[in-house]
């Protein structure tokens, strides 16, 4: 059994060995009750790198039991010890995050320097934002009847259920989980199929400073394990990210039990280059907002690019140029901008997406940035970054999230086409606009039908700022200190009359 004390591990193989086939309840690490295990692959060689229980119904059993217990204690604490225990695990963090960033890098094929590392920091640095808030969790006084004392009151729901996807795992956990936890709750996290020992890590170093049973961590597949969660009545929200299918089962299997979830979905986010942009900056904006070097596997990827006709040529030219010098290789090399996509399935659909636009009369694909020529990685889900043009806005390739380093460049004349093509999605997460032109600027962050819209600048999601989506993106909200108080907390009216 692993360590919960140990030096941290630097070599990601002997840390996934270590954590191979552990669940993590009630403060220990422990098999799945059945015994089951599936493997967990390495994307950039194929090879088998450790294995992960596979929990079901009784584990989940096991682990909303052990919250619900723990839950009681928890609630009692002080709100500000609370916030002091969840930082002070950020902190905790903050020593591990190599070993956790190379674990991620290792499962998920997330290059070590410009993904997996960083994504290790933000984890730290959302538990210190949500403990610094714990003495926010304040209610109101009401002036309802001058004889009556009339105040309300935050409390814990209770268990939270938190059900967390493979391309940003650590981070979209600990949006989840901080603030559920500050807030008074307990909570069960079912991590994602192809990223399962990272998270495990990162709860296993929390539970050296959290009670037992506070923060616990299943494995398993959706139906198995994410649905008996949700399903389970000890558990009294669900928290999710991940598809819009998913989100809408799950959005059914809590309707059933009348509890309130939150879905952050996928997206197919615009970005409107208009003819006066800074074009370094857009096509810099285009670089990070695409999220090339997590192969695009992004729900907030600018998946749609629209620019105006009088820079387009130079704008897809100058934005191939920008990718093919990027590296692509070994996500645990420092040299590599560009890492692998995270499982066979995600490969063919990808590919699948990139064969039919090549299908559409008009259209031309241009293929960036050169696969490795490594011998160990010639298994490896390694995708060349596509830029298509000549995509028209209703075709499947604009309107359907791909989650792979797939783009589309369409060309507009006139603003108000730009804006319509732009509002023309199911999706509604984030957009972007870039121009020198304040009064554009100000039209399009009233009118971009996004839940996220950034001017000049396409930067990730960040602790403080709120963050979810409209239409088929998502219900609710996160990363925003509100966040905590409508999602994870109960307002209780309290009226003592006096007379
Ligand atoms: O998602 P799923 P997948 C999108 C993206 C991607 C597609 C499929 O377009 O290509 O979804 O990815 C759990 N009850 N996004 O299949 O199925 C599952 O085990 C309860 C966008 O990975 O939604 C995992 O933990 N849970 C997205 C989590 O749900 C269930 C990020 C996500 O898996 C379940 C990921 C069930 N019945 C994918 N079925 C984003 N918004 O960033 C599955 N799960």
């Amino acid at each position: 059994m692993a360590d919960q004390t140990r030096a941290p591990t630097l070599d990601p193989h002997a840390l996934a060995r270590e954590l191979s086939g552990f669940l993590l309840i009630d403060g220990d690490l422990r098999p799945a009750l059945s015994g089951a295990t599936f493997d967990v692959v390495n994307p950039a060689t194929g090879e088998t790198v450790a294995t992960a229980a596979e929990g079901d119904a009784q584990d989940v059993a096991a682990a909303v039991a052990a919250a619900s217990k723990a839950q009681r204690g928890w609630a009692r604490l002080p709100a500000r010890e609370r916030g002091r225990l969840v930082a002070e695990c950020g902190r905790r963090l903050t020593n591990h995050a190599e070993e956790i960033g190379r674990l991620l890098a290792l499962e998920t094929g997330k290059a070590i320097r410009t993904e997996s590392r960083v994504e290790a920091t933000l984890v730290s640095d959302t538990l210190a934002f949500y403990g610094g808030l714990a003495s926010e969790l304040k209610g109101e006084t009401v002036p309802f009847n001058p004889s009556m004392l009339t105040f309300t009151q935050r409390e814990p729901i209770g268990v939270v259920g938190a059900i967390i996807p493979w391309n940003v795992p650590l981070y979209l956990m600990a949006l989840k989980i901080a603030p559920a936890l500050v807030a008074g709750n307990a909570v069960v996290v079912k991590s994602a199929e192809e990223a399962p020992l990272a998270t495990l890590r990162v709860i296993q170093v929390m539970n050296q400073v959290l009670p037992a049973g506070v923060l616990n961590i299943l494995s398993g597949d959706g139906p198995g394990c994410g649905a008996p969660l949700v399903a389970h009545p000890g558990v009294g929200k669900v928290t999710f990210t991940g598809s819009v299918e998913t989100g809408k089962i799950i959005a059914r299997l809590a309707a059933d039990k009348l509890i309130p979830v939150t879905l952050e979905l996928g997206g197919k986010s615009p970005m409107i280059v208009m003819g006066d942009a800074d074009l370094d900056r857009a096509i810099d904006g285009a670089v990070a907002g695409m999220r090339f070097t997590r192969q695009g596997q992004s729900c907030t990827a600018a998946s749609r690019i629209f620019v105006h006709e009088s820079l387009h040529d130079a704008f897809v030219a100058r934005l191939k140029a920008r990718v093919d010098a990027m590296t692509m290789g070994d996500p645990l090399d420092e040299a590599t901008d560009i890492g692998t996509i995270v499982s066979p399935q995600q490969f063919d659909r990808v590919q699948r997406y990139i064969a039919l636009g090549e299908t559409v009369v008009g259209a031309v694909a241009h293929r960036c940035s050169a696969l490795p020529v490594d011998e160990r990685l010639t298994r490896g889900l390694f995708v060349q970054p596509v830029l298509f043009t000549g995509i028209p806005n209703d075709h499947a390739l604009a309107r359907e999230e791909i989650f792979g380093p797939v783009t589309c460049v369409i060309a507009f004349r006139d603003y108000e086409d730009a804006l319509a093509m732009a509002n023309d999605s199911d999706f509604g997460l984030a957009a972007t606009i870039w121009t020198r032109d304040l009064r554009t600027a100000m039209d399009a962050t009233q009118r971009l039908q996004a839940g996220f819209v950034q001017v000049n600048q396409n930067l990730v999601v960040q602790p403080g700022l709120s963050y979810g989506g409209v239409k088929q993106s998502g219900l609710g909200k996160e990363a925003s200190f509100e966040a905590m108080l409508d999602h994870f907390t109960h307002k209780k009216t309290v009226i003592i009359n006096m007379t």
